[in-house]
């Protein structure tokens, strides 16, 4: 923090910065370089500097933001994402933007779910008196409202139908099944343009206290979208560990270190066959990270993406400057791993799992001596942390093992 005084200069330079037109669209934003032309809306967060979380989802709203709806789980996203009276997500110069809510902790999975069916169900209703309108042979109306049932499921398609209604929605009917089928339309306007829903919170949230819920949404098949925060802690109330603590990580609750390996959330999800699942790492692989975004909001059925995110918890050595830098190490080291699974594979008769992680090039070992979540266990229990820091290895090397495996299925 400096002054405001010493800043003052700068205010020049940030009102032309937004006299600057965004230019998103010259090239598709579903690429790494397209994606950051587009506007966040997301901006300003309270999180800890250099927090891993925020990043991916400044992303999230560049992509997403302007028919984003976020059902988000208590946790340091809930504050960083709501810290009242001010809040981080923004709007476009159309005024489009997230539309945010926080529940509890423990339902925010079903919260989401909720709104999903909410706006499956007001869109079914549009749609119905959609064909009212189009039943009634009105030349003016027709087209508008053809084009919206037709790309009712697509974004960009169900955006240009959305502003061809709204050019004739104030239309007056002389049929009084057309004029109370257009007066319901522009009472729900606002669901015109297909949505897209993400549920989003951290590990002890995801893992934990939220997973009975999390699993019963992602078993239901409905169109949602999921992204965990994986800190590896309980990050907002202290640092607790969660069942996403790895072996060998000091923790509140595991002042001695965690014994047991890291739950897999990403398999347990895979096992229903019909849910996209991948793990990133946006540090390490930007456009892996963008290809999963892209995929699972297009996947017409449950997502999880879960996202690895370096935390002041974690007691990074090189500082929280490094953060990015850490997620690119801690895959270099075998420690996190990349992978997407597609659902969609299965039915082009491929493989729906792709590891995108290369086997380790750099040392586990030097990894974790990064952090002082374990260097602590050893310099507070050497006997124990020689032993923990060797299981902790083994574990991560399982878990890869058990990914090229999966990669290697015959299908
Ligand atoms: C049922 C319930 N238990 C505990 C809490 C207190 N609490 C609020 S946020 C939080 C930690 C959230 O951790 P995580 O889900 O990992 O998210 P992070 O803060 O790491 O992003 C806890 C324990 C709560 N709000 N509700
Ligand atoms: S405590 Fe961790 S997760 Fe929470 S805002 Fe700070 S860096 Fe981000």
């Amino acid at each position: 923090m400096k002054p405001f005084a010493s800043h003052a200069k700068e205010v020049a330079n940030w009102e032309y910065a937004m006299s600057l037109t965004i230019k998103d669209d010259k090239m598709p934003k579903t690429t790494v370089k397209g994606s950051q032309f587009a506007q966040p809306l997301f901006e300003f967060s309270g999180a800890c500097a250099g927090c891993g979380e925020t990043a991916y989802m400044k992303a999230v709203t560049q992509l997403y933001g302007d028919r984003m709806i976020i059902a988000n789980a208590t946790g340091c996203s809930s504050i960083w994402g709501g810290s009242a009276p001010a809040t981080p997500y923004t709007t476009n110069s159309k005024g489009h933007g997230p539309a945010w809510a926080n529940s509890l902790f423990e339902d925010n999975a079903e919260y989401g779910y909720g709104m999903a069916l909410g706006v499956k169900t007001v869109r079914k209703q549009i749609a119905a008196q959609a064909e009212v309108i189009v039943a009634s042979g009105d030349d003016k109306l027709v087209p508008a409202f053809t084009a919206w049932l037709e790309g009712i499921n697509d974004a960009d398609a169900s955006k240009a139908a959305t502003e061809l209604i709204r050019s004739v929605v104030d239309t007056k009917s002389n049929n009084a099944d057309v004029q109370k089928a257009l007066d319901f339309v522009k009472a729900n306007d606002e669901y015109l343009v297909k949505k897209s829903v993400w549920i989003v919170g951290g590990d002890g949230w995801a893992y934990d206290i939220g997973y009975g819920g999390l699993d019963h949404v992602l078993a239901s098949g409905e169109n949602i979208n999921v992204i965990v925060f994986d800190t590896e802690v309980y990050s907002n109330t202290g640092g607790q560990a969660s069942k996403s603590t790895p072996t060998a990580a000091v923790a509140k609750f595991a002042a001695s270190g965690m014994k047991v390996k890291k739950k897999d959330l990403g398999m347990i999800a895979t096992t229903y066959g019909y849910v996209y699942v991948a793990q990133v790492g946006m540090g390490a692989n930007q456009g892996q990270f963008i290809k999963a975004l892209a995929e699972a909001e297009s996947y017409d059925g449950p997502s999880l993406i879960i996202c690895y995110s370096p935390c002041i918890a974690h007691g990074l050595k090189a500082g929280m400057s490094s953060a990015q830098y850490r997620i690119k190490e801690a895959v270099a080291a075998g420690y996190w791993h990349l992978w997407r699974f597609d659902p969609r594979l299965k039915n082009q008769g491929k493989n729906p799992f792709i590891l995108d992680s290369k086997p380790p090039t750099a040392s586990y070992q030097d990894f974790i001596n990064g952090e002082s979540r374990y260097t602590v266990l050893m310099s507070q229990f050497p006997d124990e942390g020689e032993r923990l820091f060797v299981k902790a290895e083994e574990d991560a090397k399982e878990r890869y093992d058990s990914y090229v495996r999966m990669a290697e299925m015959k299908y």
